[in-house]
C-alpha cells in the first residue's frame, strides 16, 4: 500500500507539477528570475528550409528522446555565491550586479583539477542519454572554450588553463554521444554592446547608457566569429540558442547560414530566434498534449540551472521516469540538466537520480528510443508511445497508475493481437476482450520498478 500511496502521490505532484506547468503562464524561479513561460516559443516555427531538409537533420534526434543539459561557469566556483552573499543561481553576476572587474577575479580562481570529460560522458550514458548539450557561453559572457576572437574565456583567464569543450567534445565521440554547445545570444553582461529589450536584462551596472548600445556590433564582433570558432573547433551537432530577443530575422538567418555553410547537419533549436530552426523548446514545462513542431523539453534536476551550493530540491527518479515517459508519448524529448560545481564535479545526487533513471531504462529503454507519439487520447491510468516495425505495429503502455483491481482497459484499435506482455520481463499478460476494449491484467510491479510497460504488439499498421 505504502508504494501504491508513493505512486499516487508521486502522481498527484507529477500531476500537480503537471497541471501547474501547463496552465501557468509564468513561474518565479528559485532564483527569482520571473519565467513567463515560453517567451521566445510563442509562435510556431516558420524554417526557411524543407521539412524533408529538417527531417533528415533531426533523424537521430527524434530516436534519442533523452539529452544531458550542462550549466558549467565560474559562477559555479562558490555554488552561485559570491563575497558570502547568495547569487541563487548562473545569473549571480546580475542578481548581484557584480561589476566586471570583480567577476573576472573569479575567474582567477577558477581551477576544476577534478573535472574529467570522461567521467562525464559516462554519466550521460549510463543514464540512457544519447546526446549531451553544455553551455559554451552563458550569460555572463564567459567563453567556456578556446576562443582566439576573445581573450575572456577559460583557457586564457583561469590557472586552470584547459578546454573542457574540446575534452566534452572528444568524450562524447568515444561515448557514441552526440555532442551539442550552449550560445546565449541575447544576454552578455560582459560586453558593453549587449542590450536588451526592456533595459532590465542586460549589465546596466557596468554599462548604464542602455541607449548608446549597438546589439549589432556585439553580433558582429563577438556571436559570429565565436559561432564560426564552436563550429570549426569542436563540429557540434546541436547548436543550442538562448535568449533571442533582439536577433533580427536577417541575423538569425545569417547565423543560420554561417553554421550550415560549415555543417548542414548541425541542428539548431528555435532560439536561434525568429522562428528559425529545427525544433521548439519549452522551458521546464511539458506541454498538455502533442506539438506542431518537434519539440524538447529542458528541465532542472532541482531548482537552479547552474550549481547553487545551497539548493537541494532534487526530483524523484520516480518524477523523472515519469516525465520522460509523458514527454516521449507526445513525442518531443528531454534535455534533462545538471550543474557541476567548481571543482569540475557533477553533484552526487544528480549523478544518482540519471543513475536511477539509467537503470529503468536499461529495462524500458524500447519504449522511448526511436518512438513516436501517442495515436491515442489522454487516459487516466497512463501513457502510450508507439512503433512501427516490418509493417506491424508495437504499442508501449506506461501505467503509471495501477489500478486497485490491477486491470487496464486498452484504448480501441481493430487490428489482431500477436502479443501482450510485460516489456520488462516479457511474460505474456492476460487479456480479454470485452465492448469497451481489450481488458489486460497487470501483475503488481516491485518497489524499484518505478513504471511497468504493456507491450502489445499488433498485426499491420495500427487501425483504430
Ligand atoms: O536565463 C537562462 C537560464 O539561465 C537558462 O540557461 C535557461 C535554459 O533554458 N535559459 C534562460 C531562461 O529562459
Amino acid at each position: 500500500m505504502k508504494r501504491f500511496n508513493t505512486f499516487r502521490r508521486t502522481i498527484l505532484l507529477t500531476g500537480l507539477s503537471f497541471v501547474m506547468t501547463n496552465s501557468i503562464t509564468a513561474q518565479v524561479n528559485t532564483d527569482g528570475t520571473i519565467d513567463t513561460g515560453d517567451k521566445y516559443a510563442d509562435s510556431r516555427l516558420k524554417s526557411e528550409e524543407s521539412p524533408e531538409v529538417i527531417a533528415k537533420r533531426l533523424e537521430w534526434w527524434n530516436d534519442a528522446r533523452f539529452g544531458l543539459f550542462i550549466h558549467w561557469g565560474i559562477y559555479a566556483q562558490d555554488g552561485c555565491f559570491w563575497n558570502g552573499k547568495d547569487g541563487r543561481s548562473e545569473h549571480m553576476m546580475r542578481n548581484l550586479q557584480i561589476p566586471i572587474t570583480e567577476y573576472q577575479k573569479i575567474a582567477a580562481k577558477f581551477n576544476p583539477v577534478q573535472f574529467n570529460a570522461d567521467e562525464w560522458a559516462k554519466t550521460a550514458k549510463d543514464a540512457g542519454m544519447k546526446y549531451m548539450v553544455i553551455t559554451a557561453k552563458h550569460h555572463d559572457g564567459f567563453a567556456m572554450f578556446d576562443s582566439p576572437s576573445n581573450d575572456y574565456n577559460i583557457v586564457k583567464q583561469t590557472p586552470w588553463k584547459r578546454d573542457p569543450i574540446k575534452e566534452l567534445a572528444a568524450a562524447c565521440t568515444k561515448e557514441d554521444l552526440k555532442f551539442g554547445v550552449y550560445y546565449s545570444l541575447g544576454r552578455d553582461w560582459h560586453d558593453p554592446d549587449c542590450n536588451s529589450k526592456d533595459g532590465w536584462r542586460s549589465n546596466v551596472w557596468d554599462f548604464p547608457e542602455e541607449a548608446k548600445k549597438d546589439y549589432s556590433k556585439y553580433f558582429e564582433r563577438k556571436v559570429k566569429s565565436q559561432i564560426k570558432e564552436l563550429m570549426k573547433q569542436y563540429h557540434p551537432a546541436i547548436l543550442w540558442f538562448d535568449t533571442p530577443e533582439l536577433i533580427t530575422l536577417d541575423q538569425s538567418r545569417e547565423l543560420l547560414a554561417l553554421i550550415h555553410s560549415i555543417d548542414p547537419k548541425c541542428i539548431v533549436n528555435q532560439r536561434i530566434g525568429n522562428r528559425l530552426g529545427d525544433y521548439a523548446v519549452k522551458e521546464q514545462k511539458i506541454p498538455g498534449n502533442g506539438e506542431p513542431d518537434p519539440w524538447e523539453t529542458c528541465m532542472t534536476l532541482n531548482g537552479a540551472w547552474g550549481y547553487h551550493k545551497t539548493d537541494t530540491n532534487w526530483k524523484s527518479s520516480d518524477s523523472l521516469v515519469h516525465s520522460l515517459i509523458d514527454i516521449a508519448s507526445k513525442g518531443g524529448n528531454l534535455l534533462l540538466n545538471v550543474g557541476p560545481t567548481g571543482e569540475g564535479i557533477i553533484p552526487a545526487l544528480s549523478v544518482s537520480r540519471l543513475g536511477e533513471v539509467g537503470d529503468w531504462l536499461k529495462v524500458n529503454g524500447e519504449a522511448i528510443y526511436g518512438t513516436t507519439s501517442s495515436p491515442f487520447g489522454k487516459m487516466d491510468w497512463g501513457r502510450c508511445t508507439k512503433k512501427e516495425e516490418n509493417g506491424n505495429t508495437i504499442l508501449y503502455f506506461s501505467v503509471f497508475e495501477r489500478p486497485v483491481n490491477g486491470k487496464i482497459v486498452l484504448p480501441k484499435f481493430s487490428n489482431e493481437i500477436k502479443k501482450v506482455s510485460l516489456l520488462a520481463n516479457g511474460k505474456v499478460l492476460k487479456k480479454e476482450s470485452k465492448k469497451e476494449g481489450v481488458v489486460v491484467e497487470i501483475p503488481p510491479i516491485n518497489s524499484d520498478e518505478i513504471v511497468a510497460i504493456v507491450k502489445l504488439e499488433l498485426k499491420g499498421i495500427l487501425k483504430l
